[in-house]
């Protein structure tokens, strides 16, 4: 039987977090007098929270000191925590969760490569931690997306190839790092903020019927 390595992102492509990564950016950057909107939002996608806060800096031209920067971090991320909370099997997206069984029916490996260091508490409380044989996360890398490290990382624990792989991606970063290390990239989500991955669905419910199949004969 064929095989190749299937590899998720988080946020953006398993759940919708990006809505709650939104608020508790846009509140940390209205306690350093910057202004957020969505459009900067929207290049924080897939991009770690250290350089997320750099970018809101820049844009904002602030300088901050080292001590502040990091109680800013942690503040960030409590709010973040306490918005998710009530994170459920309910807030996974349409569709991932039955590609998700077929890929285990088809008995393909798995792996979750996400830029986040709250994957693994997330994953938990949507109740779908069993079905990943290989979790790599923010918290398991050094570089962050769009260097490629977290998803070769995600394969070489497979013990696959990277040309063996497929990357499913909400970020330009994402999929940037999917086609530098040789992999096929899926974008989830608009086609135009996407347009470097090999293919896009707005959901996972728009893949055709026998999309399993057809990624398992596809070369990159
Ligand atoms: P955390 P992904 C990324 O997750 C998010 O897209 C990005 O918005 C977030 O800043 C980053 O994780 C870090 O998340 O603060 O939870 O460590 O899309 O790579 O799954
Ligand atoms: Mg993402």
């Amino acid at each position: 039987m064929k095989k190749k390595a299937f590899i998720f992102d988080l946020d953006g492509v398993i759940v919708d977090t990006a809505k709650f990564h939104f608020v508790a950016w846009q509140r940390l950057a209205a306690s350093l007098d910057i202004n957020f909107t969505e459009k900067e939002n929207e290049q924080l996608k897939g991009v770690s929270r250290v350089n997320s806060l750099k970018k809101i800096l820049e844009w904002g031209d602030k300088q901050i000191s080292e001590d502040l920067f990091q109680s800013k971090m942690a503040q960030k991320n409590q709010e973040y925590l306490e918005l998710i909370k009530t994170l459920s099997t309910d807030d996974i997206l349409p569709g991932v969760h039955d590609f998700l069984i077929k890929l285990r029916q088809s008995g393909q490996p798995i792996a979750l490569g996400s830029a986040s260091k709250n994957a693994r508490p997330i994953l938990e409380k949507l109740g779908i931690m069993n079905l990943f044989d290989v979790i790599v996360d923010g918290t398991d890398v050094t570089k962050a997306k769009p260097d490629p490290e977290v998803f070769l990382s995600a394969c070489g624990q497979l013990q696959m190839q990277a040309s063996e792989s497929v990357v499913f991606e909400d970020s330009l970063a994402g999929i940037q790092a999917a086609n530098s290390a040789g992999m096929i990239s899926i974008g989830l989500g608009d086609p135009q903020i996407l347009k470097e991955a090999d293919e896009v669905f707005q959901t996972f419910t728009q893949m055709p019927e026998d999309y399993i199949n057809s990624l398992l004969n596809k070369k990159k």
